[in-house]
């Protein structure tokens, strides 16, 4: 029993993502504030961490077309009857996906755009292909990745949030060349790299079988390049990160190994299919499902010569790693003291700041004429004076009267408490003793 999340009389006849206009029906739930986030485009923000760790993950697959515009709206079609999920299944249901209306939603997942995109490589749709970024790269779509914004009603934590990011990665290879480059590992004078065994962690058992229309061989060279290629780019980002903890002499950050684990899992799409997990601060975070596509969705693009592997990043997942960022939410965070930490390009060890609103105040004052004046006695004096409800004291203007020679600057002192928010007579109260105490204690004249 599905319950109506507004009533029909409150529902406005139409709404509209992302300039483009659709009406409602008995399927809508998409609220107003889930759909403000389809704008935000944090992917689009070259100093956003999910933006950095895009690119980073990007640079890793030169040969793939990479794609990160396509809209969130899709068809129910693309998101779940494409991937061959179940007319009953639990992901299709009200309470779990964000409908526009019955025909289209907004994407749960970034597989969402496989058969698309898979589709459209085929039959030379460029209307999809030009979207990619590096279109030439990869003009079939026989190798891409997507990044995107998907969005789930799900549980609110400090891993969790209704959206969020992930990376699609889709690989297909040709059975020709997966036959040739057996025979090549197999000659004995050949170097190339030989076909994988099935390693003992690769256990292929009823529960999460090969599909019949694939040989074992096929499936071993499968799985053994998805997992190598997932590694790799797993380990380089991490290497990245630890490199950037080092420089910051981070204590609180010293973990420099990551164990990655792969345990069985089940998706409508791939088969077999596991979860990438990595262990991060004592517990096995799950980053990514994978698995062997398919061979219908590839059969439905007009590929029925190809085989591949796709995988699903979490990239908030990937990022509180990389950065070093404790809670989802602040990847939402408009707060300069979150957006100024980072840079397009460079992993920067996120440093706390309080989530409780901050409250600057300024301090103008002339130096002493012919004494002295020290910043630290400054800090040291605010500091006994407004404790740990000083986040920081910087200088913000400073000038020399040209006759007089008298010099004056202007600090900024930012109240803000680590646990509750402050009021600002309370504050003003402290603002006040502090100037009390620069003038009794350091010879200056406020101004
Ligand atoms: C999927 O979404 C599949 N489409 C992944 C996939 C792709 C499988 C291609 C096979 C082939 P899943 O629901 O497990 O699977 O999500 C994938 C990743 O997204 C998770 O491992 C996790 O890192 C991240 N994730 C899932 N839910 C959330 C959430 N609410 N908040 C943040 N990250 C999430
Ligand atoms: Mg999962």
């Amino acid at each position: 029993t599905t319950r109506t999340l507004r009533d029909s009389a409150s529902q406005p006849s139409e709404l509209k993502v992302l300039g483009s206009t659709y009406a409602t029906d008995k399927w809508t739930n998409a609220t107003s504030a889930i759909l403000d986030k389809t704008g935000r485009n944090l992917l689009h923000q070259p100093s956003h961490p999910l933006a950095i760790l895009k690119e980073l993950i990007f640079k890793e697959f030169p040969t793939f077309a990479h794609y990160d515009a396509i809209t969130p709206a899709v068809s129910t079609y693309n998101n779940f009857d494409s991937l061959g999920f179940a007319k009953d299944h639990i992901g299709r249901s009200r309470s779990d996906t964000y409908y526009i209306n019955e025909k289209m939603l907004l994407r749960t997942h970034t597989s969402a755009h496989q058969l698309q995109l898979l589709k459209a490589g085929r039959q030379g749709d460029r209307s999809l292909l030009d979207q990619a970024k590096n279109s030439k790269v990869a003009p079939m779509n026989e190798r891409f990745l997507v990044a995107a914004d998907v969005y789930r009603r799900d549980e609110i934590d400090a891993s969790h949030y209704p959206v969020f990011h992930q990376m699609e990665g889709v690989c297909t290879f040709s059975r020709s060349e997966i036959q040739s480059s057996r025979s090549a590992a197999s000659s004995p004078s050949s170097s190339a790299s030989p076909v994988a065994q099935l390693s003992d962690t690769t256990v292929i058992n009823s529960e999460n079988p090969m599909q019949p229309e694939h040989t074992e061989e096929e499936v071993a060279f499968i799985v053994e390049d998805m997992k190598r290629t997932m590694n790799n780019m797993v380990v380089q980002i991490l290497t990245k990160a630890v490199a950037a903890k080092k420089t910051a002499g981070d204590a609180d950050n010293t973990q420099t190994e990551f164990p990655v684990r792969w345990i069985d899992a089940y998706f409508p799409f791939t088969s077999p299919s596991w979860e990438m997990e990595v262990l991060f601060q004592g517990e096995w975070l799950e980053i990514c499902g994978c698995g062997v596509i398919k061979q219908k969705i590839l059969d439905d693009a007009g590929m029925t010569d190809r085989v591949g592997w796709a995988f699903g990043f979490g990239l908030e997942r990937l990022a509180m790693l990389l950065f070093g960022v404790p809670d989802i939410r602040l990847f939402w965070s408009s707060d300069p003291r979150f957006t100024n930490q980072f840079a397009p390009g460079q992993i920067n060890t996120f440093r706390a700041f309080s989530r409780h609103p901050p409250c600057p105040k300024d301090v103008s004052f002339w130096l002493p004429q012919g004494g002295e004046f020290h910043e630290n006695d400054l800090m040291d004096l605010v500091r006994e004076v407004a404790g740990d409800l000083v986040e920081g004291v910087k200088l913000v203007d400073e000038f020399t009267h040209p006759k007089t020679g008298k010099s004056s600057r202007c600090y900024r002192i930012n109240y803000c408490s680590m646990d509750r928010n402050v009021t600002h007579e309370e504050i003003n109260e402290i603002q006040d003793r502090v100037r009390d105490q620069m003038v009794q204690r350091l010879g200056i004249t406020l101004r």
